[in-house]
């Protein structure tokens, strides 16, 4: 659920379980009243709060596949730990984020 209550987002990896060091690609599935959210615009970014570091990659949105689905390309993580991926959600005037949380 994101920081407004407006969205949700759930994700499924290319790599599961998802390995350290290697690249690979989320499709995320964003949703709102239940309902998938088409033509959003999503900028993603992760890091490791505990550690003060980004992701060694910049993961970007390269494509829409339709029924609020969309390809998120180029996720790669370097180090086992807590991880924070979060998304900036824009859908029209609505704005919003939602942060992923992962223990690799
Ligand atoms: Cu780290």
């Amino acid at each position: 659920m994101s920081d407004r209550g407006i969205f949700t987002v759930s994700f499924e990896s290319s790599l599961d379980p998802i390995e350290i060091n290697r690249m690979h690609s989320w499709t995320l599935f964003l949703t709102r009243d239940g309902a998938p959210v088409e033509g959003a615009e999503l900028i993603v970014a992760g890091g490791m709060p505990e550690h003060d570091h980004g992701m060694p990659t910049r993961p970007r949105v390269t494509a829409e596949l339709g029924a609020g689905r969309y390809l998120l390309e180029g996720m790669r993580f370097h180090m086992n730990g807590y991880w924070e991926v979060t998304i900036e959600i824009e859908s029209g005037p609505t704005r919003d984020r939602i942060i992923i949380q992962l223990n690799l």
